[in-house]
C-alpha cells in the first residue's frame, strides 16, 4: 500500500485508522475522504482530505485517479439501526457506494478493503462460536447489504482479479469518534454516561451477548490483513474477527471496578434488541488466525481501563 484512498474517513473506524496509517505510510499518502468536511477534525488538519460522496461514481473515479491511489479502503456506510429505519437509503448508500468503489478498484487496479459485520449472520446461523463458513440468512437490511457485499467482493476477485479483502467486525469500542446508528453502540455510550452521570440506561437487555473489539485492535486488524501474503489467503471476504463477547451486566460490572457508584437500568429499544437477538453471541475467528495471524491485545478488563483513561484525558 503506497497511496490509499479511505472513504467515510471521519467515521468511527476511519478516524483512528487514518491516524495510524499516516504514521506508517506517510501523511500525504493516505487520502482521507468524507461526504462532508468537519472543521477542526484531526484528519482534516493533518494530511490530504477531500470531500467525496461515494454514491457519485464519477466523483470516486476522478478522485482516485487524481491521487493515483493503489489501494481503496471503503468505510462509508450506514450502520444497522439507521439502515433498519431507512432501508431504501441504506441499499442506495451501502450497495451503491460499494459498487462504485469496487468498479474504480477494477478500473485502476487497486487493492480493496471493506468491512463486513457480525450483522451478516442471522437467526438461523449457529449462535455460539459461529463458524467462518456457515448459514447466512440475516433478517435486517444491514445484514442483507453485508452478505451481498461479501459476495460482490468475492465476485470482483474471481471475475476480475481485484485483490479484495475484508473482515466481519463485531461491535467496535472507541474513544476518538463516537459511533452512530449501530446496535452495539451501547457498549461505547455506557462509558460516557458512567463518567458523566455515574449511571446508564441500556437499550439492550441484560443477557444479550454480542462480540466486541477495542478500536486499536480493529485498526491493526485492517492493516495486517491488507499486508498479508495473498498466497496464504483461502478466504478473502470476509474473515470472522473478535476480541471479546459480553452482555450489558458484564461490562457494567467491569466499569464498577473503577467507578463503584455506577448503576445501570434498562429501557430496551425493541428494534435494536430484535437486531441484537438475530446476531451471534460469539463468532469463531480461527480462519483469520490461521490464514494471516489475526490477534488482539485488549480483552474486557484491559479495554475498560483504556476507555476510561482516554475519555477522562479528553475531558469527558
Ligand atoms: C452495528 O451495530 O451496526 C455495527 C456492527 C456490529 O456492524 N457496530
Amino acid at each position: 500500500m503506497k497511496k490509499v484512498l479511505v472513504t467515510g474517513a471521519l467515521g468511527q473506524i476511519g478516524t483512528e485508522l487514518v491516524v495510524k496509517m499516516r504514521e506508517i505510510y506517510g501523511a500525504d499518502n493516505i487520502i482521507a475522504t468524507n461526504r462532508s468536511r468537519r472543521a477542526g477534525h484531526v484528519l482534516v488538519e493533518s494530511g490530504a482530505f477531500e470531500e467525496l460522496d461515494v454514491t457519485d461514481a464519477k466523483g470516486v473515479h476522478d478522485l482516485a485517479k487524481k491521487h493515483n491511489v493503489d489501494t481503496i479502503i471503503h468505510m462509508a456506510a450506514l450502520l444497522s439501526a439507521t439502515a433498519e429505519n431507512n432501508p431504501l437509503m441504506a441499499w442506495n448508500i451501502n450497495m451503491g457506494g460499494l459498487m462504485n468503489t469496487l468498479e474504480v478498484a477494477r478500473e485502476l487496479n487497486c487493492k480493496f478493503f471493506t468491512p463486513s459485520s457480525i450483522g451478516a449472520f442471522g437467526p438461523s446461523s449457529p449462535k455460539v462460536n459461529t463458524p467462518q463458513d456457515t448459514i447466512q440468512r440475516p433478517t435486517t437490511m444491514y445484514g442483507v447489504n453485508k452478505v451481498a457485499g461479501e459476495l460482490l467482493c468475492d465476485y470482483y476477485f474471481h471475475k476480475f482479479g481485484v485483490d479484495t479483502r475484508g473482515v466481519r467486525f463485531p461491535g467496535l469500542i472507541s474513544y476518538a469518534q463516537e459511533p452512530g446508528g449501530g446496535t452495539t453502540d451501547y457498549a461505547v455510550n455506557i462509558f460516557y454516561d458512567a463518567l458523566k452521570q455515574k449511571k446508564y440506561t441500556s437499550y439492550i437487555a441484560a443477557g444479550t451477548y454480542m462480540d466486541m473489539m477495542y478500536m486499536p485492535d480493529a485498526v491493526n486488524c485492517i492493516i495486517d490483513l491488507m499486508e498479508a501474503d495473498t498466497s496464504k489467503l483461502k478466504h478473502r471476504n470476509a474473515f470472522n474477527v473478535t476480541a471479546m463477547s459480553f452482555e450489558p451486566e458484564e461490562i457494567a460490572a467491569e466499569i464498577r471496578k473503577h467507578i463503584p457508584e455506577f448503576t445501570m437500568d434498562y429501557d430496551v429499544d425493541p428494534m435494536r434488541q430484535a437486531i441484537a437477538n438475530s446476531w451471534p453471541d460469539s463468532i469463531d475467528p480461527t480462519a483469520a488466525k490461521e490464514e494471516w495471524g489475526f490477534k488482539t491485545e485488549y480483552d474486557l478488563p484491559k479495554m475498560t481501563v483504556a476507555m476510561l483513561e482516554q475519555l477522562k484525558a479528553k475531558g469527558v
